[in-house]
């Protein structure tokens, strides 16, 4: 193979290992960067160098240098700069990760390079801060029990809506790509890792230390602009804010870095015989969020970036006194704010036509129409952005266009309908709590999606614009479609993923009581919001109260259905262990083929596929009767 020596350092036991690089040195590093960034910070401002400070009168330049040094330092302690460092003065590349992927739960604590390994750090790190979303959210709910302020008030509340708000768009951009798609996309393509098996960590890091940064708005004022940063209230905000560009960045940075590699390892590291048009769905609707991703993001940290530098550095991008424009940001923001939606809408898509064919034991139907809707949806979504700004003085005679485009979108997305009712049509149907979550998934998108007619469609924007309809619809479609979605991927994988199965009971108890909860807490939102109760205000009048209370009640019973969740993972991963078979669903996908646990190199030999995926019903299979897996083969 390669000429270049590889040394193999022994590996180290015991406490040498906590002092190597890994998460506690990464946060002692971190908290030192911070307080290094600061001290800087200070010593510019203290030296008279640049004297400006947002109105609320912070030093702006030593928080961002804290944040900036911090997760420097952070990434440095996780040893995210040995390798560069290393290649850098010469030396050979070491094997001191590969050799640690191995054994010990340490892994799951540091940089690793294990494509496996990574998608189990995002799923516990985006199930932890999804918890804090979700539990911003019943706090909030908590809130508008009664139609004056009780608990909160109406800074905390906008700073509660904006964690809120941010924290799940922020993380769920990589909800299922992150612990799914890092871990499916080489097994389905037949390759051994990422193409950049650092950087994929990397992502991962970096989402973390940015959603930190987030929570940490608490101890500067918090931010109350909402997810959506707009100015010129943002560059008017406490040091809050800061927290809110940090941690956008981060997303940003985390979300292009992750979709080049995707895209890296879809397009060069496929096996002989995966053509094209034998790519899993799933796949296909990873590499259309990935070009999502590359493509929208960048436009995101160039936004932000320019909002820091109006706080610290004395610019005026955004500052309409000294001549910038605050309507700049707003149009940035949804450059790639609208593409967000759908990398966080596509993911869903591929497991809802990945498991189909599953349980209607059918060939997934349209297989080329569904590929022609998920790139369809990814490149219109580049077109409708100022359906976001129909209210705020875009020129009248643009408000058609948005319109037009963003109503085609609906073609490409009726597409991946068709194919999902195709797939379904005289199938054999099985009602496992995959399918259960994957069904529900089409009837919320739908009514999602019915709602956002009226959403682009300028004459009742006109009127619903910034109230809870908006709400309702798109919880609809991202709480509706992708947690949904999220969920059937975790019952469906968690055999081969984490070699267990979740307790079917349970995780039926837990479908119908979020479905139902789900749809009563949301659906009334469609219904306040055309009587007129706005969005992001604290108070509203008293005869919404009867309504906003069912609501609440719904949202804590949708709350207490997630515990339902994670006490079916401690019941079955701890209290009644069943060692999963090898494929409980008689799946003939390539991950399903490979034993569990998968091996670390995952397969001995690179498969080599010769088949369409989906081949169900091609060659029966007598009900019931377990599909024998050759180890190791192709789909
Ligand atoms: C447990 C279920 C959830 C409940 C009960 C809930 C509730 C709420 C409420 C009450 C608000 C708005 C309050 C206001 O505007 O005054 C809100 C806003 C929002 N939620 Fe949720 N939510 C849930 C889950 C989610 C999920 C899963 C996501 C996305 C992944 C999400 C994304 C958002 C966003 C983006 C906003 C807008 C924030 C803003 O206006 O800046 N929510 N949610
Ligand atoms: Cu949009």
């Amino acid at each position: 193979m390669s000429a270049i020596a590889v040394s193999v350092p022994a590996p180290r036991s015991g406490w040498r290992q906590l002092m190597g690089f890994n998460l506690l040195t990464g946060i002692v590093l971190g908290i030192g960067g911070w307080y290094l960034g600061h001290l800087i910070g200070d010593h510019i401002h203290g030296a008279g160098v640049v004297y400006y400070s947002t109105e609320a009168g912070q030093n702006d330049i030593a928080i961002m240098l804290g944040y900036l040094l911090g997760v420097v330092g952070f990434l440095i302690g996780l040893g995210f700069a040995n390798y560069p460092v290393k290649r850098l003065v010469g030396a050979p590349p070491s094997l001191t990760e590969r050799e640690s992927e191995e054994h010990g739960l340490l892994r799951y604590f540091s940089l690793s390079t294990d494509h496996k390994v990574v998608a189990k750090q995002y799923m516990v790190g985006i199930g932890l801060f999804f918890f804090v979303g979700g539990l911003n959210a019943m706090l909030i709910r908590t809130e508008l029990l009664q139609p004056n302020v009780h608990v909160f008030g109406a800074n905390q509340y906008l700073t509660l809506v904006g964690m809120h708000g941010s924290m799940m768009m922020g993380i769920m951009t990589s909800g299922i790509l992150g612990p799914f798609a890092n871990w499916l996309v080489p097994l389905m393509i037949g390759s051994r890792r990422m193409a950049f098996p650092r950087i994929e960590s990397f992502t991962f890091w970096s989402l973390m230390a940015g959603s930190v940064i987030l929570i940490t708005t608490i101890f500067f004022g918090g931010f109350q602009t909402g997810w959506t940063g707009y100015q010129p209230l943002g560059a008017q905000g406490t040091a809050g804010y800061d927290a809110y560009i940090g941690f956008f960045a981060l997303v940003g940075l985390s979300m292009t870095l992750f979709g080049f590699n995707l895209i890296a390892t879809i397009v060069t590291m496929r096996a002989p015989g995966m053509t094209w048009t034998r790519l899993p769905i799933f796949v296909w609707g990873a590499l259309s969020t990935a070009a999502l991703m590359l493509l929208a993001a960048p436009m995101l940290i160039a936004a932000l970036l320019m909002g820091a530098m109006d706080r610290t550095v004395q610019t005026a991008f955004y500052i309409p006194g000294a001549g910038g424009s605050a309507y700049l940001f707003q149009n940035l923001f949804w450059v790639f704010g609208h593409p967000e939606v759908y990398i966080l809408a596509l993911p869903g898509m591929g497991i809802l036509l990945e498991l189909l064919p599953v349980f209607a034991r059918k060939p997934l139907w349209g297989y080329r129409l569904a590929v022609a809707g998920m790139l369809g949806v990814g490149f219109l979504s580049f077109f409708v952005w100022q359906h976001h700004l129909f209210v705020s003085g875009i020129n009248a005679d643009l408000r058609p266009f948005y319109m037009l485009s963003t109503e085609l979108i609906s073609l490409p997305t009726g597409f991946i309908f068709l194919c999902a009712m195709g797939t379904l049509w005289r199938g054999r149907i099985r009602f496992t709590v995959p399918m259960l979550f994957s069904l529900a998934w089409i009837f919320n998108f739908l009514w999602g999606g019915i709602s956002g007619v009226f959403n682009s469609d300028v004459p009742s924007d006109v009127t619903t614009h910034g109230s809870f309809f908006v709400m309702a619809h798109f919880h609809y479609t991202i709480m509706g479609g992708l947690i949904f979605a999220f969920f059937a991927g975790i019952y469906y994988w968690a055999p081969k993923m984490y070699g267990f199965k979740l307790n079917e009971t349970l995780g039926k108890i837990h479908f119908w009581a979020m479905f139902i909860a789900f749809n009563s807490t949301f659906a009334p939102l469609f219904g306040l919001g055309f009587m007129g109760m706005p969005r992001r205000v604290v108070t509203y009048p008293a005869s919404f109260q009867g309504l906003n209370v069912w609501v609440s009640v719904s949202a804590y019973v949708l709350g207490l259905s997630l515990l339902v969740f994670l006490f079916n993972v401690v019941w079955s991963l701890l209290i009644k262990r069943e060692p999963a078979e090898v494929n409980p669903w008689h799946s003939k996908s390539a991950e399903w083929q490979l034993p569990t646990p998968v091996p670390v190199h995952d397969f001995e030999r690179i498969p080599v596929f010769d088949e369409d995926p989906y081949p169900y019903g091609v060659e029966p299979v007598p009900a019931g009767a377990p599909v024998v897996a050759p180890a190791g083969g192709s789909a």
